[in-house]
């Protein structure tokens, strides 16, 4: 199949003539800028979860107004299966199985990311751009795993990372602490009610799912999650104390984007980088109200809406505040979709032909493409040709380098390891697709995809990600190839083809050694 020749669609031949022409010229003119960048990340938004990637029964008319104005990739990946290590990657370039301790982080971890490292905040704060982030963290916060004390300012946290301003939940909405973290301590902390967190033991008198499920008003779990109780919901974790401090489910997504928005009012005559991190569509799914019950899939697909809500409050801003011009937007998920992952939420039995991957094989977690396969979407107009479909390969590992090239910023030495410029991929002015991208599943068992493949390496785990999901992991003591045609990866043809997994278990060799000089042997740089 010819790739090349497939990779923009949609587009009126003479624009992409134009396009490609000026090619040169582009990138040029394109380095010399400082637009501002804003990256939406979704929480387990699946593949097929949107409406303009095929999404049935929810309609998503703000992110369908984002890929009408820009690109809309089908072949993007994040660099993991789940959320830690896939934010790791993404924001500093390096793969988190390179490191330890970024599997899928407590709430009370200590900052995973350190301050000496290299994130894609300190290429724009170097740049002189302002910088921030806003929503999900789970990167973890102070020094050490355990021994954060909540109620006085983290001793390391986002500022220690290039960001200038944040407002955070620390980890997931299932996890504890369930406060808002603004710039390194609990935001509208509430001195009569201090705070404490373990993940080993209750507090004292303190209820918990477990033992008082009378006391879960508003969601009930299905795996897990009934430790500390908080607005009737049980979590991961005990904690005690926060008071008014504490979030309502409800307004998450509100909090969230006010936040945001207040902060690009009062950058909007600087250059700005924002980190727009949302909770949807994680669990547990509990929508505003204005988003409830209106959706034929329940809760997840109320909180679909709700991210398009957020994302279109984001788009008026740009409008209102007259940057859409001289904004990149990003829009990205962190893994792929679930549908019970461990509350009672009906969201399985209401799916009504809905696809969370959009037809791809596993999900969140699993080695397949649906564990890492995610929407991308790329807008900054008069830069990014509006209404284009790309199936170039691209993955969120080099988000770092291809910004860092755009606004021309240096990474050091050593830094963001495994990231590469690839800005011409991402502004859709050169469509020769990255040789490879590297997948991280839940366990670490590692795939390589190629335009034309996709390997997974043999592995020991369990055939269903074995907590209730239901979700196909794609382990196996065997190696897997499947053919990028055979999207559902459903006919393993490792036997038929013994050189090709041997060249692509030589590229994973090469990049788990941080061989470059093994990459260019094998013709595989990207
Ligand atoms: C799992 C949780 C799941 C989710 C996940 C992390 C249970 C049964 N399951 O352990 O609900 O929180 O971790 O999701 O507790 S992620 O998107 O942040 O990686
Ligand atoms: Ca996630």
């Amino acid at each position: 199949m010819n790739f090349m020749a497939m990779n923009y669609k949609n587009v009126m031949p003479c624009a992409v003539a134009a396009m490609l022409g000026n090619h040169a010229a582009d990138a040029a003119e394109t380095r010399e800028q400082r637009p501002n960048v804003i990256l939406i990340y979704a929480d387990d938004l699946g593949y097929g979860d949107l409406e303009c990637y095929g999404a049935k029964n929810v309609s998503t008319p703000n992110v369908n107004r984002l890929a009408g104005d820009g690109i809309r990739f089908t072949n993007a990946h994040a660099a993991a299966a789940t959320s830690t290590p896939s934010r790791y990657g993404m924001l500093t370039g390096e793969y988190a199985w390179r490191k330890e301790g970024t599997d899928v982080a407590a709430g009370n971890a200590g900052m995973i990311i350190r301050p000496e490292q290299f994130t894609m905040a300190d290429a724009f704060k170097s740049r002189g751009y302002s910088t921030a982030a806003f929503g999900k963290w789970h990167l973890g916060l102070g020094d050490k795993s355990g021994e954060q004390d909540w109620n006085a300012p983290l001793p390391a946290a986002l500022a220690d990372l290039g960001f200038d301003y944040s407002y955070i939940m620390a980890a997931t909405a299932d996890r504890v602490p369930c406060v808002f973290i603004e710039n390194g301590m609990v935001a509208n902390y509430d001195a009569d009610a201090p705070i404490e967190v373990s993940y080993v033991r209750n507090f004292e008198g303190e209820p918990t799912g477990k033992d008082n499920p009378e006391l879960l008003y508003n969601m009930l779990p299905s795996h897990g999650h009934d430790q500390s109780i908080v607005n009737g919901i049980s979590r991961i974790g005990y904690m005690k104390g926060g008071g008014k401090a504490l979030w309502k489910d409800e307004n998450i997504a509100d909090s969230i984007t006010e936040h945001a928005l207040a902060y690009m009012r009062e950058h909007s005559s600087e250059p700005f980088f924002m980190y727009f991190a949302t909770n949807d569509v994680h669990v547990p799914r509990f929508p505003h109200e204005r988003f409830r019950g209106k959706n034929a899939m329940g809760v997840r697909g109320d909180a679909i809406v709700q991210f398009d809500w957020s994302v279109g409050r984001i788009l008026d801003a740009l409008d209102s505040l007259g940057i859409a011009d001289n904004t990149l937007v990003i829009l990205s998920s962190d893994n792929g979709p679930v549908v019970d992952d461990g509350y009672d939420d009906r969201a399985k039995e209401l799916l009504n032909g809905h696809s969370p991957t959009g037809g791809l094989r596993g999900g969140k977690y699993s080695a397949f493409e649906g564990g890492t396969r995610v929407p991308m979407i790329v807008r900054w107009p008069g830069h990014v040709d509006k209404g284009m479909e790309s199936d170039v390969l691209v993955s969120q590992i080099d988000w770092l380098s291809s910004l860092a090239g755009l606004i021309g910023a240096r990474v050091p030495r050593g830094a963001a390891p495994d990231s590469y410029d690839r800005l011409g991929n991402m502004l859709g002015t050169d469509s020769s697709p990255r040789p490879w991208v590297l997948e991280q599943a839940a366990d670490k068992t590692l795939s390589l995809r190629t335009p034309e493949w996709k390997y997974i390496e043999p592995s020991q785990g369990p055939k269903i990600v074995p907590w209730g999901t239901e979700i196909e992991t794609g382990y196996l003591s065997e190696p897997q190839l499947y053919g990028a045609s055979d999207s559902g990866e459903l006919e393993n043809v490792a036997a038929r083809y013994p050189d090709t997994v041997k060249r692509m278990q030589e590229i994973v060799r090469a990049v788990r050694g941080n061989d470059e000089r093994l990459l260019r042997q094998l013709g595989a740089r990207p």
